[in-house]
């Protein structure tokens, strides 16, 4: 529905944020994907975390790659800046675009098709390098803007549309994230609004590399008995390991819990993650114990969901190449061309 256009006038009771936008300042234009997709779901849920966060839509930039999860870009965040990549390309361009400008928020938004099979490498260099971004894969299992075929994180023995059983091991990027030193890495479901939006406003706070799968059925060619990608499968095994609310710097705590319940993590930026613990031996701050958990649970056929690995002290690339603090646009002649004296002393270092 690519002609119709969302009126610009809204509503002078909408809620406001903090900079005085509404939800409606944080939309794109109208989605063309199928009626149901679960990727609507999560662009809805990127606006929501956006808004609540009171994020200025001019310091954000999503990037993204080719696929029906790759073109919602285009249906959210309407006044931010967006580059559409070519097919698992998209890690690269937001790399480029982070070490050139590390004042914007950046947003990587692709498929499982997109992440997991074009474009696995460049998915693995954008999370071990620590880029400052937010990493989200709207997981269908399929390929689903070239009609419906599996994906590599299609699980083995799932079926597809017409009955085909998919014969190959699947890739789980989660483990994949978590073996590579991505420092917050979650999954969630498209169907769970409650747990996604926490998630995304915590991975946009956090200052490094955060990843989010997320299970987002495909309504045309996944979501059959006997896809392990439906909404029906997912909501009967779904495992939340926690539920996590987000207070931002400065907000009072006025959430009481119960003692022993709750876990409080303090990010960088001042803001303060509560995770209430639903599986009370599960640990978010111990790696290697994640993985073990998330295979086990995974062999058991559960779809373990919630913030999985938390580093509350991240490191990310500028920090690891110790990189000017000013965005390179921003640099004058006098800093790109300090005289000879300086490059005498860096020759110097090198010799
Ligand atoms: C270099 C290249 N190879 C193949 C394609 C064809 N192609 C377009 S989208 C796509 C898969 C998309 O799958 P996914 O990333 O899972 O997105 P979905 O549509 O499922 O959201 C493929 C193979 C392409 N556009 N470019
Ligand atoms: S084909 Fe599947 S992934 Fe693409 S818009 Fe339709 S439901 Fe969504
Ligand atoms: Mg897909």
């Amino acid at each position: 529905m690519t002609y119709i256009t969302k009126p610009k006038l809204h509503h002078p009771s909408l809620r406001k944020n903090a900079l005085g936008y509404t939800r409606r300042d944080y939309e794109g234009s109208v989605s063309t994907l199928c009626a149901g997709c679960g990727h609507d779901s999560i662009s809805a849920a990127i606006i929501q975390a956006c808004f609540e966060l009171a994020l200025p839509p001019h310091r954000i930039a999503k990037l993204s790659g080719i696929g029906c999860s790759s073109k919602t870009p285009t249906y959210f965040l309407g006044s931010s800046h967006g580059f559409n990549s070519v097919h698992g390309r998209m890690p690269s361009v937001l790399t480029g675009a982070n070490l050139a400008n590390r004042d914007l928020i950046y947003m990587g938004v692709s498929g499982d098709g997109d992440s997991a099979s074009i474009g696995l490498g460049q998915f693995a260099h954008s999370l071990r390098r620590g880029v400052n971004m937010l990493y989200i894969v709207m997981n269908n299992g399929v390929y689903g803007l070239t009609k419906g075929q599996f994906s590599a994180t299609a699980d083995k023995g799932s079926k597809s549309k017409r009955g085909v059983v998919n014969s190959d091991e699947p890739i789980d990027l989660v483990g994949m994230a978590l073996q590579l030193g991505a420092t917050y890495v979650a999954r969630s479901f498209s169907g769970d609004k409650e747990q996604l939006v926490p998630l995304i406003k915590a991975a946009i706070s956090h200052k490094g590399a955060a990843f989010i799968d997320c299970i987002s059925p495909c309504v045309a060619f996944n979501n059959h008995a006997g896809s392990t990608k439906s909404f029906d499968y997912v909501r009967e095994h779904n495992e939340a390991v926690n539920r996590l609310d987000i207070i931002p710097e400065r907000e009072a705590i006025e959430v009481e819990y119960a003692p022993g319940a709750v876990e409080q993590v303090m990010q960088h930026d001042g803001s303060m993650l509560q995770l209430r613990k639903l599986a009370p031996q599960y640990d978010p701050h111990d790696r290697i114990a994640a993985m073990t958990y998330l295979q086990e649970r995974q062999a058991a056929g559960e779809v373990v969901t919630g913030l999985l690995y938390v580093d509350p002290t991240p490191r990310d690339l500028h920090d690891h190449l110790d990189t000017v603090s000013a965005p390179l646009n921003g640099l004058g002649e006098a800093d790109l061309c300090p005289g000879m004296g300086p490059l005498d002393k860096f020759n110097a270092q090198h010799r």
